[in-house]
């Protein structure tokens, strides 16, 4: 194997699987890291399981005798951090493990802990960074948004019939979409901080709002439950029984609620119900993705999946990007995003930046 660029995007493409082995909920991104030698062959693998556990870098370097990194080169979907935060500087660890050259993706867009870069260089480490940028910051959209905006990452979903019918004119809901469809939506819900309903829906629907597998077992990670809304919920609601205690706020402003979320690290909100709240989430342009599931049924009248969103006139349509159709049993999931947003698209290309 040659150490070119050919095997740079090689690596890092491994080192992006190995991302993907860490859990997609939580404050922390999902980070992998391969050690290679001077000769390209693979030293070592490790990614970051979550915040309070090692580092990707750090959990490569770890599985390594002491020296045994001395003129390697790292490969890391994220750029080394270099600030204490629940664990130490990942670019003095690379230091001290005598790495030569350090490749990675994406630069970090955190305040404290940016600048790995720049002190690997100082310390005459060899940097390249940019390598798969466009994959690393599409893997990483969750995080990045949410650490660029400082607040969550708006994910919000509904089911409807064929012709964007949220219920029947009855109201009732349950049972839009099949089985392998609300399957998927628990899995959807296991991978984020929080779900997010309107008081309308704890009422007439009386969601548990937990994450639960095939046969009703609670998943391993429940995101909290927050509602939102000035009206009365009773105190026998399901959510009350749900195993993290439910965020309540009689608050309008959606702005206000997110970075309220933010602080509480909360860096992934999906926003399952209703129409009123999904549509206030719409007209304030605070969505990053749609998760829209289609049931092969028609159901007619006035309940529809959105109402008033602020578009009045055909020029005004909020536009959206399709990034995948997939078929669920019976029904679609199309997953989309806004056009307009300017951080929905991936960003600029990072200039690379070799020591000198
Ligand atoms: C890396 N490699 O594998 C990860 C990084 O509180 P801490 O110490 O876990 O630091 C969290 C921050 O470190 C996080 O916000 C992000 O900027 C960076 N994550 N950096 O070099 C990793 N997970
Ligand atoms: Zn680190």
């Amino acid at each position: 194997m040659t150490t070119g660029e050919a095997a740079m995007v090689h690596a890092m493409r491994h080192a992006l699987s190995l991302a993907a082995h860490g859990p997609a909920w939580g404050v922390n991104p999902q980070v992998g890291c391969v050690i290679l030698t001077a000769d390209g062959d693979v030293l070592s693998e490790g990614w970051h399981r979550g915040a309070g556990t090692p580092h990707a870098e750090v959990d490569a370097l770890a599985k390594l005798e002491a020296g045994a990194a001395s003129g390697a080169t790292a490969v890391v979907t994220l750029e080394p951090c270099n600030h204490v935060g629940r664990t130490g500087p990942c670019s003095e660890a690379l230091i001290a493990a005598g790495i030569a050259r350090v490749v990675f993706a994406v630069s970090d867009p955190g305040d404290s802990s940016s600048g790995g870069a720049s002190r690997l260089q100082e310390a005459g480490v060899l940097v390249e960074s940019g390598v798969l940028r466009v994959e690393a910051e599409e893997a990483m959209r969750v995080w990045l948004t949410s650490e660029r905006l400082g607040r969550p990452f708006v994910s919000v979903k509904w089911a409807s019939s064929l012709d964007g019918r949220a219920a029947a004119s009855d109201g009732t809901s349950r049972w839009v979409t099949g089985t392998a469809a609300r399957q998927r939506v628990h899995e959807q819900r296991e991978q984020v901080d929080a779900i997010l309903v309107g008081t309308g829906t704890v009422i007439v629907d009386d969601p548990s709002l937990t994450a639960r597998g095939d046969a009703g077992e609670l998943l391993r990670h429940q995101p909290v439950p927050v509602v939102i809304g000035e009206r009365g919920i009773p105190a026998d609601a399901r959510i009350f029984a749900h195993p993290r205690p439910p965020i309540i706020t009689a608050s309008r402003n959606l702005a206000a609620i997110l970075a309220d979320l933010y602080s509480r690290d909360i860096r992934h909100a999906f926003v399952e119900g209703g129409p009123t709240l999904a549509s206030a989430f719409v007209a304030a342009e605070l969505v990053d993705e749609f998760l829209i599931y289609l049931a092969p049924s028609l159901l007619g009248g006035g309940m529809l999946a959105l109402g008033d969103i602020g578009v009045d006139t055909i020029g005004a349509a909020k536009r959206l990007q399709i990034d995948s159709i997939e078929q669920l049993g019976d029904d679609l999931l199309v997953t989309a995003r806004p056009i307009d947003s300017p951080l929905s698209a991936p960003h600029d290309a990072v200039t690379a930046s070799p020591a000198n």
